[in-house]
């Protein structure tokens, strides 16, 4: 849903997603225009009152990997316990250059860190639950326990780890807004489309950086 202008309130957090270097051009699983997400971030992360980041956080041979999985490739499905899972390059391997947060990006003000992925057999593109929809990251509990949100999400990728984290933070109680110049996606076979129509039906607003005031 679209609305006007939102002023910025104290409990307010920006919620930063996944922007590392292996999700921007040149990495190992680029999000098209990645890096044009970082000059709208940072100039959101001055001026909301919290700040909180996620890091995509696997530890070699993750599940989601496609190198894990005996001839399969990058961008096929597979079926795990938990649901069907898409199939990525190596990315964000704990402690790599990859994995790291992207350089340009200013975020000294963040209180949290949420890593997310870090069990091997479990992906999690959501901040808050992971793939198997019901291991928690804390994330719900730590922003309760502080009072905090409306939730203003950014960052990569806006169908996959922005799109499902969203619609986690809805399905919480969270008021969730999309800011669409900050997010950029991957686009899987239409996946784009379908994550804004999910984030829509679910009652989460689009909105602009400029609009927020
Ligand atoms: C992501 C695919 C795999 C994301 C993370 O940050 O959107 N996408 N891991
Ligand atoms: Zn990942």
């Amino acid at each position: 849903m679209r609305d006007g202008r939102v002023r910025i309130e104290p409990a307010d957090v920006l919620l930063v997603i996944d922007v590392q270097n292996d999700f921007l051009p040149g990495g190992a699983l680029a999000v098209p225009d990645g890096d044009a997400v970082i000059a709208p971030v940072n100039r959101l992360a001055a001026r909301f009152p919290h700040v909180v980041l996620t890091q995509d956080w696997h530890p070699p041979g993750h599940v989601s990997f496609a190198s894990s999985h005996a001839g399969r490739r990058p961008f096929e499905t597979v079926p795990l316990p938990y649901g069907t899972q898409v199939l990525w390059p190596d990315h964000c391997i704990r402690g790599t250059a990859g994995a790291a947060l992207a350089a340009g990006l200013e975020v000294e003000r963040a209180e949290l860190v949420i890593r997310k992925g870090h069990a091997r057999d479990v992906d999690s593109y959501s901040a808050f639950l992971e793939a198997d929809r019901t291991t928690r990251t804390g994330l719900a509990g730590y922003l309760r326990e502080r009072g905090l949100g409306r939730l203003f999400l950014c960052g990569l990728a806006t169908d996959f780890c922005v799109a499902w984290s969203a619609l986690d933070a809805r399905a919480e109680g969270f008021a969730t807004f999309i800011v669409a110049d900050a997010v950029r996606g991957i686009d899987i076979d239409g996946s784009l489309d379908r994550a804004f129509a999910e984030m829509d039906a679910a009652g989460i607003h689009r909105l602009t950086s400029g609009e927020i005031g």
